[in-house]
């Protein structure tokens, strides 16, 4: 009878240590989440000076948000409309006046040619991937 109480006892105590042992293993692995940093919200910038886009082909990976900022001394009409259709069908038509600047959020890779509609020889290209 004594014999199957220390028996019930060493089980009790075998079962207990393992949950401790299974306690603490659990505890020195740090989840997946709290590994992986914040991703940085993607951002370029495309500056307009002297009838120009610089940079005039600019590469970002998609989920960037390009900013155009206008640093010349006239209105432009950034679009990235073909020259010759009626403006329907692209994804921006914005207009910026000097000092101002607009975003736009590339979400889809795909090459993206822009242009001004009011001096269409200003031309870029957003190529994102
Ligand atoms: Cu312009």
């Amino acid at each position: 009878m004594r014999a199957y109480i220390v028996q019930g006892i060493l089980l009790l105590l075998l079962v207990a240590s393992l949950f401790v042992i299974g306690a603490g293993c659990e505890q020195q692995q740090p989840k997946e989440e709290e590994k992986q940093p914040e991703l940085p919200r993607l951002q370029a910038t495309v500056t307009i000076k002297n009838f120009t886009f610089n940079p005039q082909e600019l590469r970002v990976n998609a989920g960037t948000k390009v900013t155009w900022i206008n640093e010349g001394t006239h209105i432009h009409r950034i679009t990235n409309n073909q020259l010759d259709d009626t403006l329907m069908g692209g994804l921006f038509d914005i207009s910026i006046k000097p000092g101002e600047q607009v975003s736009y959020v590339f979400n889809k890779p795909g090459t993206y040619p822009y242009h001004c509609h009011l001096h269409p020889n200003m031309k870029g290209t957003v190529i994102v991937e």
